[in-house]
């Protein structure tokens, strides 16, 4: 299946039900069109019920695999090594050498295999995590699909200190990985990060880290379990589920599984508002108010502000590029953010706001909002509309100034387009 087809079924997903809540949950900024200037003087105030964190059953699925390696259950599943008592992670060095650009390979002074015996178990890792435990929020939001995923608070442990029990390593310039994919070649999906990512993170930034729990719980075999690895700042497809194989190259070319799809495998999430699918397709009475919300991701650039545009069209409305003179014009008109939680009632039991990445080590609250590689909710409401048909889009201004879906070359460097919905006034 292709993610464009993957696409449309997490549309139809919770997200949805998700945009339901978040209507009458946000604090909504309220706009009458004739004077924009009273928007901010019209707060509702209900309280914020939209969460933060997705149930891992509620993400959206991209998932390759024929059967799909989730759909394992009983003995299969043990064979394949995706319980916690039968999965083991081998890492070993590419013997790999090819003139002129890797004259030598790659060496680990110490691989860790499945048949001598010296695969990390389970045990292991979480032996691992009493020392080195890091919990991370981010957003799962695939390249090629215009929706994120879901949220959720990972734990785990960073790449950097499971590469320590491989002793010193020689030459190793791309560590590759991938997980379990019915012993078929054909299905592997594997993925990769430069020796820097993986070893140098600089203090205060995040560390791609191997993790065996989303949301406080075990990682369910859908999400990837029981052990998946968690790139920060990319987008889904560096973070591959079911791993089992670390690999260590001397070939700095960068051959991920998604760079074959025209896809630029070293991408960052972008900034960018995603629109819930209300109020499309809905008729509105003359004086009802029209709202709208959504969910920002904040890629390095940060967010600014998400910021909404409406117009009249006429029946069969032309569309409209992301660079048409009248959407740059606008007016766009500034949407209510939500507001950072009390993260202690959000976190799930045992894991302390100011203990996670990102987070305020005192106060416990996100450094920057939203969170850097996180999502959180936005709304707003659209009042004073006369009779037809009309058009509202949303978009975020990050740090830089930027407008979505600026700044970015390609949307195969992550699918940021300003979405659309449309809804008549009767
Ligand atoms: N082993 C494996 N890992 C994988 C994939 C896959 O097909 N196989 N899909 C990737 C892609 S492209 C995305 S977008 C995310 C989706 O994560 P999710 O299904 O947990 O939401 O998983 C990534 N990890
Ligand atoms: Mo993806």
């Amino acid at each position: 299946m292709s993610e464009e087809q993957l696409g449309s079924n997490v549309t139809r997903r919770d997200f949805i039900n998700a945009g339901a809540a978040c209507a009458t949950s946000l604090a909504i900024s309220e706009t009458v069109l004739a004077n924009p200037a009273d928007a901010t003087s019209e707060k509702k105030t209900a309280p914020i019920t939209k969460p933060y964190l997705t149930p891992g059953k509620d993400f959206g699925d991209v998932s390759r695999g024929d059967p799909k390696p989730h759909k394992l259950i009983g003995a299969a599943q043990a064979e394949a090594r995706l319980t916690p008592d039968t999965w083991r992670l081998e890492i070993t060095a590419d013997p790999f050498v090819e003139e002129p650009h890797t004259k030598v390979p790659a060496t680990l002074t110490k691989s860790l295999t499945l048949a001598d015996g010296t695969a990390l178990d389970f045990k292991q890792l979480l032996d691992l995590g009493k020392k080195h435990e890091v919990h991370f929020l981010k957003a799962m939001q695939c390249l090629n699909i215009d929706t994120p995923l879901g949220q959720g608070l990972w734990t785990g442990v960073p790449l950097r200190e499971v590469m320590k029990l491989c002793g010193k390593m020689n030459n190793v310039r791309r560590i590759y990985y991938w997980g379990f994919h019915n012993n078929d070649a054909k299905q592997v999906f594997k993925s990769s990060v430069t020796y820097t990512n993986a070893m140098e993170t600089p203090p205060n930034e995040l560390p791609v880290f191997i993790a065996y729990k989303l949301n406080g719980e075990a990682i369910s075999p859908e999400r990837g379990g029981p052990v998946r690895m968690i790139v920060p700042w990319s987008h889904g497809y560096k973070s591959i589920k079911w791993l089992q194989h670390i690999f260590v190259t001397n070939d700095a070319r960068n051959n991920d599984t998604y760079s074959t799809g025209n896809n630029d495998p070293e991408s960052f999430l972008k900034s960018a508002a995603y629109m819930d699918k209300s109020p499309d397709g809905k008729k509105f009475k003359v004086g009802e108010a029209v709202e709208i919300s959504g969910t920002v991701i904040s890629g390095p650039s940060g967010v600014k502000r998400v910021e909404y545009w409406v117009r009249k069209v006429g029946d069969k409305p032309t569309t409209l590029g992301d660079d048409a003179p009248e959407l740059l014009q606008g007016p766009w008109i500034p949407c209510e953010m939500q507001e950072q939680p009390n993260w202690n009632n959000v976190f799930p039991e045992g894991i302390k706001a100011n203990k996670v990445l990102g987070f305020d080590k005192n106060m416990g609250k996100a450094l920057s909002w939203p969170l850097r590689y996180s999502m959180c909710s936005y709304g707003a409401t659209i009042k004073g509309l006369k009779i037809g048909q009309y058009e509202v889009r949303a978009r975020s201004v990050d740090l830089n100034d930027f407008a979505q879906p600026e700044p970015r070359p390609t949307q195969k460097s992550g699918r940021n387009g300003i979405q659309v919905r449309r809804f008549e006034i009767v």
